[in-house]
């Protein structure tokens, strides 16, 4: 028996339509005691949406709804569903919820639709994390690869590596327990051939920057000492005019940023203070900002103004370029006064004339960008941070079975090791997960999910 909660579905605010939501055995019960149909007769046919009005105690007409049962098994959390769809805004879906808390049922707890789900085996815990990653997802990359882990994918590899495992835990067994049949320097050969192909196989799968990228969207950061034209290439980028452009240095101040998709992933571009030494307080605050996002940035353009000389400031960042970095040789229009040959003394990074003004070079430019932020997730590819490091402690596991099997250990000392790591896998799928750790899964859901 469970008790049945209830929930708005929808997000809070102005909208066409918000759905109430009940599961539990009394689902139905309170439907009909709240739902009052126009035609439908009473037992409810499941899976039916109903036109009728949702009443109060009194049976005054709370709101004009449509309404839906679904009996259980065939739900989204395996027990009997109601859906009371109302008009959207504040009111409406309010007093029914609140009808149906009057009625007996209890406000769920947030992600307590799809813990319902997973308790009751209908998905595992990666594919349950799945629907908070699609609801959240931030792009359509980001919401393909959740997709694909609703979908199954997560789930499959973490199964097909795991019975892998159990057959070569299998194979120890049998070269420790039948000596004469197993020989062991044979058995030791494919079980160190196996676990480095399940290593790589792991490996790939933890794609930690394309995962952080689907998640959180990539960061492109635009930094040069001041004038070079970065608002205005910020603008140019975004096409529209969002920064600030001025001829005079130390226009920007703060570290400004705007969002858009490139190739389908979500990106942030921000434009900074030039890098500069000042006197002025608040622009030096700025110059620290602007650093740290440099820092931590996907891809960083080194803007440089074409039409001056280069400076020791220009020299000292493009000394510390790296592989994240475009370098934009800006104001193309303008009488050159920069040299590829200057830039290529100090950096190999790769070198795009642009001029911000006209045009010409951006859309190059937004093309090697799209292709720097590219995400392409293999099959199965792990998006979550909890799912990443789970599969790199199995991996890291793997790792010192295979150690100890080459340093001649018996090799019942790796099978150890090799529990190790099906035990972190079975922690993605959330097989024999604790009650704190599905607590923790659910408490990041919103209610009515
Ligand atoms: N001719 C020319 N002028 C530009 C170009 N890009 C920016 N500027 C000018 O350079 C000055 C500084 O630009 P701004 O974007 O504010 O530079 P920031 O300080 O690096 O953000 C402004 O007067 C802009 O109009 C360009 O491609 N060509
Ligand atoms: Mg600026």
């Amino acid at each position: 028996m469970s008790d049945t909660i209830a929930a708005i579905a929808t997000a809070r605010g102005a909208g066409g339509i918000a759905i109430v939501r009940l599961s539990g055995d009394g689902a139905e019960e309170l439907l009909g005691a709240m739902f009052v149909p126009a035609r439908a007769a009473k037992p409810f046919e499941s899976h039916r949406l109903m036109y009728g009005r949702a009443v109060d105690g009194g049976g005054e007409t709370l709101d004009e709804v449509m309404a839906v049962l679904m009996r259980a098994p065939a739900s989204y959390t395996r027990e009997d569903v109601a859906e009371i769809h109302c008009h959207g805004g504040a009111a409406c879906a309010s007093a029914v919820l609140e009808r149906a808390l009057e009625l007996g049922a209890r406000a769920a707890e947030p992600g307590e639709f799809t813990r319902r789900a997973f308790l009751n085996g209908r998905v595992d815990l990666a594919k349950a994390e799945a629907v908070m990653q699609l609801i959240g997802a931030g792009s359509r990359a980001a919401a393909r690869a959740s997709m694909r882990q609703l979908e199954g994918g997560v789930s499959g590899f973490v199964k097909g590596v795991s019975d892998r495992l159990t057959d070569l835990m299998a194979l120890i067994e049998a070269s420790t327990d039948f000596p004469d049949e197993v020989e062991e320097e044979a058995a030791a050969a494919r079980l160190t051939d196996d676990l480095d192909s399940l290593i790589r196989e792991i490996d790939v799968r933890c794609d930690v920057r394309g995962a952080r990228i689907l998640r959180e969207g990539a960061s492109v950061v635009l930094a040069g000492r001041p004038n070079v034209g970065k608002s205005s290439l910020m603008n140019a980028l975004l096409s529209q005019e969002r920064a600030i452009v001025t001829d005079i240095p130390g226009t920007t101040r703060d570290v400004l940023t705007e969002r858009l998709s490139l190739g389908g992933v979500a990106v942030e571009l921000s434009d900074t203070a030039g890098q500069r030494d000042t006197a002025d307080p608040v622009e030096r605050i700025g110059v620290d900002r602007a650093r740290r996002a440099v820092e931590s940035a996907d891809v960083v353009l080194i803007v440089l103004d074409a039409a001056e000389p280069l400076t020791g400031e220009d020299a000292a960042l493009l000394r510390g370029a790296d592989d994240r970095t475009i370098v934009c040789l800006n104001k193309s229009d303008l009488n050159e006064a920069v040299s590829r040959a200057d830039i290529e003394a100090l950096t190999p990074a790769l070198t795009l004339d642009i001029s911000a003004r006209t045009g010409d070079g951006v859309d190059a430019l937004l093309e090697e960008l799209t292709r720097r932020v590219a995400v392409t997730p293999v099959d199965g590819a792990l998006v979550a941070q909890r799912h990443i490091g789970l599969a790199q402690d199995a991996a890291s596991a793997l790792r010192d079975a295979v150690s100890a099997i080459r340093a001649g250990f018996p090799l019942d000392t790796a099978a150890i090791d090799l529990r190790r790591a099906l035990a972190s896998l079975a922690g993605i799928t959330g097989q024999d997960a604790t009650e704190s750790v599905i607590d923790r899964v659910f408490s990041t859901f919103c209610v009515g999910k």
